[in-house]
């Protein structure tokens, strides 16, 4: 009997030209993924709710990652914290400022969640920073604590991180494509903190429709945390040089779980967008809400181009190859749209990640 029913489910499923999803996890590169049962979600919490024990653990595991060396040699990459980075260098133009945003750093992430786990022994879930507590003020937040945290704002005119478990740690990579050792730094800019504030984040969650949403996360949100701890973390090429961004990147994904949680029969299968990304040019939103103004003391977004505007350089030296669009040729990100890990963890369609606890992930969030 169960294996008939099986059969028909999946017949009927093949046929089925609204499943892109059932056909994706049968057909695609994911389709011997575990599924996820009830009593294995891993339940992400906020970092400020943590013990001292759980960060501890989180911290430790994090450095191990660190002392642990390279296992895909990735490009200027020593140790498997720098394969992360590696990547994401590698990746970045086709995964900002397009559809598959919010999607590829939801599977990056939980791919460092698993090296944590599968290298280092870790046995929690992926904490997040819950942003919008620390709005305006990152300076002081408890993420920074030199013990139960990831040390304080960058000193000196190196703006080199001078204390907690991460002072000592070598960059092999950044700013940007340049391979080049290099402290973790930080120039903490609270005035661009506020843009984390909870009335931006609140303004994502009630946009109707993915496109509005993703541009909204994008934009003040995506923008708040990178900035607002600045240097290595505001470089949008190896900004997961300070691991930090994992924080930050986990946070943006509860904001994505919890707009698509307010109507899942739509917002599980809904994509769409840009499908090349280009950095910063034609990015339909904005980066720094401008619409409502920051409380007296807070002197607003740096001017484009004027004091406190951070300068990249973005130009892709020529041994790094344009990474390549699978899985959708069209211009527009669909659910079949391949999220290329390099060797991180298999690759994955978008479809498949949709769902934190659909099948291929497996956690929730605290909120
Ligand atoms: C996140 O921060 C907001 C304040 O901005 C707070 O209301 C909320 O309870 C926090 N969430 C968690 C899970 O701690
Ligand atoms: C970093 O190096 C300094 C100087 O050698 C040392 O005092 C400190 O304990 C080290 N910190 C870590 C987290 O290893
Ligand atoms: C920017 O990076 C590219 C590629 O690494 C390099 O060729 C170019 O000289 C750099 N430009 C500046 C202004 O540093
Ligand atoms: C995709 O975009 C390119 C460049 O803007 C354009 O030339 C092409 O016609 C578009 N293709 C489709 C199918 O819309
Ligand atoms: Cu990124």
């Amino acid at each position: 009997m169960a294996p008939l029913s099986s059969l028909l489910v999946s017949l009927l499923a093949a046929s089925a030209a609204a499943l892109p999803q059932d056909l994706v996890e049968r057909h695609g590169p994911g389709h011997h993924a575990p599924k996820c049962k009830p009593h294995q979600v891993r339940h992400r919490k906020s970092w400020h709710t943590l013990s001292n024990v759980e960060k501890k653990a989180y911290l430790d595991a994090e450095v191990c990652l660190m002392n642990k060396p390279s296992t895909l040699h990735l490009r200027g990459a020593r140790t498997i914290f720098d394969d992360f980075q590696s990547a994401h260098a590698t990746l970045t133009e086709i995964v900002h400022y397009a559809g598959q945003f919010l999607p590829f750093h939801r599977l990056f992430v939980w791919e460092h969640e698993q090296a944590l786990r599968r290298e280092c022994g870790y046995r929690g879930a992926h904490p997040y920073w819950n942003e919008t507590q620390d709005a305006g003020a990152f300076t002081t937040s408890i993420l920074l604590d030199p013990v139960y945290g990831f040390g304080g704002n960058g000193v000196g005119a190196s703006r080199c991180i001078a204390d907690g478990p991460f002072a000592n740690y070598t960059n092999a990579l950044g700013p940007g494509y340049a391979i080049n050792d290099h402290c973790i730094d930080r120039t903490i800019q609270d005035f661009v903190s506020w843009a984390a504030h909870k009335q931006y984040a609140d303004r994502c969650l009630a946009k109707s429709t993915w496109l509005d949403f993703w541009v909204c996360v994008e934009g003040a949100p995506h923008t708040a945390g990178h900035g607002g701890i600045g240097s290595q973390m505001s470089n949008p090429v190896s900004s997961p040089g300070d691991p930090i961004f994992y924080l930050h990147h986990a946070y943006l994904d509860m904001l994505w779980a919890k707009w698509q949680a307010q109507n899942p029969s739509v917002r599980l299968t809904e994509m769409g967008g840009k499908n090349l990304g280009d950095l910063a040019t034609e990015f339909p939103g904005e980066l720094f809400p401008t619409d409502i103004p920051p409380p007296p003391g807070f002197p607003g977004a740096p001017a484009p181009g004027g004091p406190g505007a951070p300068v990249f350089n973005l130009t892709r030296p020529w041994e790094v190859q344009a990474p390549a669009i699978l899985g959708d040729p069209g211009n527009t990100t669909t659910l079949n749209h391949v999220l290329q890990l390099l060797g991180l963890g298999p690759d994955r369609t978008i479809s498949q990640v949709m769902n934190t606890k659909g099948g291929y992930l497996c956690y929730d969030y605290d909120q």
